[in-house]
């Protein structure tokens, strides 16, 4: 079976344990906290980052979340996730590094430093200048969900793809602390409901990061 290195809040082992359960894979979760210097995983991944998709019988790991939904979807071609034509394929693959860089960028990566790592291992209070700065930043991002989904059935077009897996990815860690206001994002709520009450979503939506609840709406499928 595959063992998954992540973090309860890493958005980009969320979206490998989204592609690893639309594919029906089994998979065990391996914890490693990025402020934790672990050697034997360091061994895996020089560069210390987490996802690490690694099977132990084989001794293989792959590294990148994008590398391992990749091989997935090559190797696991059942139910693609990149999938279309060649030019639906690369609008996939568009959004998908929109979401893993931009939305990241702006909002993610900062609220992971803010909320996470400054309360857990720095012990210190977020800066509510950049808090600020997030929320006004989300708003763009969300009036682009809204657009997207006003004129197509999915993110990406026609068909539920890798993009919708990684935009919730990242969504999902942003509602675990409570920052997103949906008021005025009704097309990108609804969308995020649905994609909040599939199968692979259910033990995402479990996980808690240790010292950090999340907040009350988190898991309820319907908020
Ligand atoms: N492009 C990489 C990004 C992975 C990444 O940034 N992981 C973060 C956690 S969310 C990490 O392990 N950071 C620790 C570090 O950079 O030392 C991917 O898609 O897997």
């Amino acid at each position: 079976m595959w063992h998954l290195y992540h973090f309860p809040l890493c958005p980009f082992s969320r979206k490998v344990q989204l592609a690893l359960g639309e594919k029906g894979l089994g998979y065990e979760l391996v914890p490693l906290y990025p402020w934790d210097a672990d050697p034997n995983f360091r061994q895996l991944n020089p560069a210390g980052r987490v996802p690490v998709l690694h099977d132990p019988t084989k001794n293989f790991a792959l590294i990148d979340s994008q590398a391992i939904c990749e091989y997935l979807d090559e190797t696991e071609s059942d139910r693609p996730l990149i999938l279309g034509s060649a030019r639906s394929r690369a609008e996939i693959r568009r959004l998908v590094a929109l979401f893993d860089e931009s939305f990241f960028g702006d909002i993610t990566g900062p609220l992971l430093v803010e909320k996470m790592k400054k309360r857990l291992v720095l012990r210190q209070s977020p800066d509510s200048k950049v808090l600020r700065h997030t929320q006004r930043l989300l708003h763009d991002h969300l009036d682009y969900i809204d657009w997207l989904i006003d004129n197509r059935r999915w993110l990406a077009g026609s068909q539920l793809s890798l993009a919708d897996f990684t935009a919730a990815a990242q969504i999902s860690v942003v509602d675990y602390f409570g920052d997103i206001d949906w008021k005025g994002h009704d097309s990108a709520h609804g969308w995020y409901r649905v994609m909040k009450s599939r199968p692979s979503f259910a033990p995402l939506l479990r996980q808690k990061m240790e010292g950090l609840p999340p907040t009350r709406q988190y898991a309820d499928v319907n908020a």
